[in-house]
């Protein structure tokens, strides 16, 4: 296996990664301007499978029809030109002012509807260019202030959103499907649905719960200070794993948005193995910022990072789980013992009113997780041979 990417292994990128400007909040844009085709071209040249939008880093807000359409006409172009595709598309609810005390869940009722609509009209656009995720990341969807929004009701407006949405594209025939992507803060004070597990049981409250489904982003999870690799593993485990998106963070700080592995390696290490070993068919969706020092070059040097990184994690984990010592060590690490069922066919929870088992040697018997745990790291720096 080589650390150069093809397209079958479907690695996507959003537009507003490549083409960020390293605008931050102290400081100016440290790079010009990314035109869209440019990005189509150049990830294409490196590998990628596909390419995926807010509506606004394709035309500016508040762009005239003919105007948004010239715009979607050039990138459809460079699509057709390098084969790439577009298997998800969002909407930017956040960056207008008009959005700044949210949109689905704004106090304001009309900005409630226009947010609706700008998604309806977009959500057009990602069925046209194929796209078959629509992820929806509650940018703005918070509070700073416990005084300034009603959190019960608040959800109660946020189901009536994807509500409305979930008709809206079963009445147009749509086979689109939507990923709700949890983040705990940041731009807001508090962000609602902050973690994969809130976004789950929300899921559950919505018309259509078949039609929802979640996006969850390494440097989100992690910065609540949550396990990624159980978010994911629940996620499979319900279902809902419709998306991802992969990136560094190291831990409970803000936004990150490193490249994938530049953070947490060793979680990234065991989600790498957990995706493939569960067969995630998605695309791996790198939502990433080329750190502010970089030029032009840079950033297309970390665009191939993440790629790099994925396709080397992969090898490895793969080297992991075939190593006899590693299968050895699991063995002995009782792994394979958490597959069986607690009862036995035909038992119920009658024959385990009395249970004799060893009390005292069972708790004394070690696990050898230590042992298992260091295969797993010198896999990881490449002494696992
Ligand atoms: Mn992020």
């Amino acid at each position: 296996m080589s650390l150069t990417p093809t397209p079958a292994d479907k690695f996507t990128f959003g537009l507003w990664t490549v083409g960020w400007q390293a605008k931050d909040a102290f400081g100016d844009a440290t790079r010009p301007p990314l035109d869209a085709v440019r990005a189509v071209h150049e990830l294409a040249a490196r590998g990628a499978y596909g390419i995926t939008f807010h509506d606004d880093d394709l035309f500016p807000f508040g762009s005239s029809d003919s105007e948004r359409q010239g715009h979607i006409d050039r990138f459809k172009k460079a699509l057709a030109e390098t084969g790439m595709k577009v298997p998800m598309a969002t909407t930017n609810l956040f960056t207008h002012p008009i959005f700044k005390d949210g949109a689905f869940t704004a106090n304001e009722r009309d900005i409630r509807r226009f947010a609706i609509s700008k998604v309806m009209r977009n959500i057009d656009l990602a069925v046209e260019l194929g796209a078959e995720t629509y992820v929806a990341w509650g940018g703005r969807e918070g509070a700073e202030s416990d005084a300034a929004k009603d959190g019960y009701v608040a959800l109660e407006r946020f189901r009536e959103a994807f509500n409305i949405l979930g008709q809206y594209v079963t009445d147009k025939g749509y086979k689109i499907k939507f990923a709700l992507e949890p983040k705990p803060n940041e731009p807001r004070g508090d962000i609602f649905l902050p973690t994969v597990g809130h976004a789950l049981a929300f899921i559950g409250s919505l018309d259509r719960p078949e039609l929802f489904g979640v996006n969850p982003e390494v440097g989100h999870e992690q910065m609540a200070g949550l396990n990624f690799v159980h978010g994911i593993a629940q996620a499979l485990f319900h279902k809902k794993l419709f998306h991802i998106d992969l990136n560094g963070q190291h831990g409970v700080k803000y936004d990150q948005d490193l490249v994938f592995g530049h953070g947490d390696l060793k979680s990234a290490f065991f989600l790498v193995d957990l995706l493939e070993r569960y067969n995630y068919q998605g695309p791996r969706h790198f939502d990433y910022k080329p750190v502010r020092t970089e030029d032009d070059h840079g950033v297309w040097e970390s665009a191939s990072a993440n790629m790099r990184t994925y396709l080397g994690l992969k090898q490895r984990a793969a080297e992991f789980r075939a190593d006899p010592r590693v299968q050895a060590a699991m063995k002995k690490s009782r792994i394979d013992e958490l597959e069986k069922a607690t009862l036995n066919p035909g038992e119920s929870w009658k024959d385990l009113v009395s249970v004799n088992v060893d009390v005292e040697g069972l708790g004394a018997r070690g696990y050898h997780y230590e042992a298992l745990d260091q295969l797993a790291i010198e896999h990881l720096i490449g002494f696992g041979k």
